[in-house]
C-alpha cells in the first residue's frame, strides 16, 4: 500500500537531516511521525520513526549536558509558560503588560514571529513567559509543536472582540495536531503530552466583551480555569498571574538553619505532592539518603512540629532539615 504522504512530512525530512543534535533529530522525527497519516500503508514506517526516537532518547540521555533544538528556550525561574493564540489575540501586550519585556505590539496580524522569554514576578517568584507566532495552520515553524510540549503550561490568550468561540475550537484543534491534549480524558496514543492550560480572555475593556466572555465561561469554563483580563488596561492581571500559579501545581517550601530565620525570598519550587524526601533531594542530592528527619512550620497544626520523610509538604511550608 502506497504511504501518500502530505508535503509537510517532506518539509520535516529536511529539518531531520538539517538537525546536528540528537534534540533537534528527536524533534523533527517526532515532527514527521505527527504528520504522518496513521494506516496500514504507513505501519511500518511509523515504527521505524518510532525506533529511531528511542535510540536517539538513549543516546542523548547518556550525553552530559543540555541538549536542545536551536529555537528552544531554557528554563529560568519557578516555570516555563507558552503564551498562544491567533494572530492579533493581545499575547504580546499581554506579555509587555506583565513583565519588563518590551515586544512590538501592533495592530496587524502575525506581528510576533519568534519565541521569546520575559520573566513574570509573581509574589516572590518569577515565571518566565514565552510570547510566540500566532498559530495558524500551515504556518506554524517546525520549532513551535516541541517548544509547547516542553513548557509547563500554556496561556491561551482569546481576543472577545473576535469569535471567542472559533479561536478557542481552532486552537484546541491545533493543540491536537500537535500531539498535546488538554484533557485527560484524551489519551490517544498519538498524544505526547498532556499540558496544563490557562485562558486569558482578552480586550475586556471592549464593549461587548463580557457577553464573548460569558461565552467563553460557558463552554470551557467547567473544564479549563478562565481569567477575565485587558492586557492594555491592566486589568484582571493580578488574578491572572495567580491562577497562573495555581495551573502550575507547584509549591514554594522555604529551608532553614537551627536558630535562624528562613530566607522567604529564595524557595524551593517542587511539584505539588512532594514530601519532604523530596525536598531534601532538591537541595542536596544526598541529602535523601542521609535525611533523618525535619522540622516543620506552617501548613502543620503545631509550629515546628517533626516530620517523617514522607511527610507531604503544602505550598508555604518552612522546613529544617536534620541530615
Ligand atoms: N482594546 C484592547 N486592545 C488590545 C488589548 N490587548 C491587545 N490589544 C490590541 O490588539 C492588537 C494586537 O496586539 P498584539 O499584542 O500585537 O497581538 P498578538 O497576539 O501578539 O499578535 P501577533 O503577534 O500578530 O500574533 C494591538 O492593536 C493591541 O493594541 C486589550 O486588552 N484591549
Ligand atoms: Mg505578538
Amino acid at each position: 500500500m502506497p504511504a501518500n504522504l502530505p508535503p509537510q512530512y517532506f518539509e520535516a525530512e529536511k529539518n531531520f537531516r538539517a538537525a546536528k543534535t540528537p534534540a533537534e533529530k528527536i524533534d523533527a522525527l517526532e515532527e514527521m511521525l505527527a504528520i504522518m497519516p496513521k494506516h496500514k500503508g504507513t505501519d511500518h514506517l511509523r515504527a521505524e520513526l518510532r525506533s529511531r526516537i528511542a535510540k536517539l532518547t538513549q543516546q542523548a540521555g547518556k550525553k552530559s549536558g543540555a541538549q536542545r533544538t536551536s529555537m528552544a528556550i531554557e528554563k529560568e525561574g519557578a516555570a516555563q509558560v507558552a503564551v498562544i493564540g491567533l494572530p492579533n489575540a493581545g499575547k504580546s501586550q499581554l506579555v509587555a503588560s506583565v513583565t519588563n519585556a518590551a515586544p512590538v505590539v501592533a495592530d496587524y496580524p502575525f506581528t510576533t514571529y519568534a519565541a521569546s522569554p520575559a520573566m513574570m514576578p509573581f509574589e516572590n517568584i518569577q515565571i518566565q513567559l514565552i510570547d510566540t507566532p500566532p498559530l495558524v495552520p500551515q504556518m506554524i515553524e517546525w520549532w513551535l509543536p516541541p517548544m509547547l510540549r516542553r513548557a509547563d503550561a500554556l496561556l491561551i490568550v482569546v481576543d472577545l472582540d473576535n469569535a471567542p468561540l472559533e479561536q478557542m475550537a481552532s486552537i484546541i484543534e491545533q493543540l491536537r495536531q500537535m500531539r498535546i491534549s488538554l484533557s485527560p480524558e484524551d489519551t490517544g496514543e498519538e498524544i505526547l503530552r498532556q499540558q496544563r492550560v490557562l485562558v486569558a480572555a482578552n480586550k475586556a475593556d471592549i464593549p461587548g466583551a463580557d457577553a464573548g466572555f460569558a461565552a467563553i465561561q460557558t463552554g470551557y469554563g467547567e473544564k479549563l480555569p478562565v481569567a477575565y483580563v485587558s492586557a492594555r488596561d491592566r486589568f484582571g492581571l493580578e488574578e491572572m498571574k495567580r491562577k497562573v500559579f495555581q495551573v502550575l501545581g507547584i509549591i514554594r517550601v522555604y529551608t532553614k538553619t537551627p536558630g535562624q530565620k528562613p530566607d522567604m525570598n529564595d524557595p524551593i519550587i517542587l511539584p505539588k505532592g512532594s514530601t519532604l524526601a523530596d525536598a531534601a533531594e532538591a537541595v542536596h542530592k544526598d541529602f535523601r539518603a542521609r535525611l533523618k528527619y525535619a522540622r516543620l512550620w506552617g501548613s502543620g497544626k503545631h509550629d515546628g512540629i517533626m516530620v517523617k520523610r514522607d511527610h507531604v509538604l503544602q505550598d508555604g511550608d518552612i522546613i529544617e532539615l536534620h541530615v
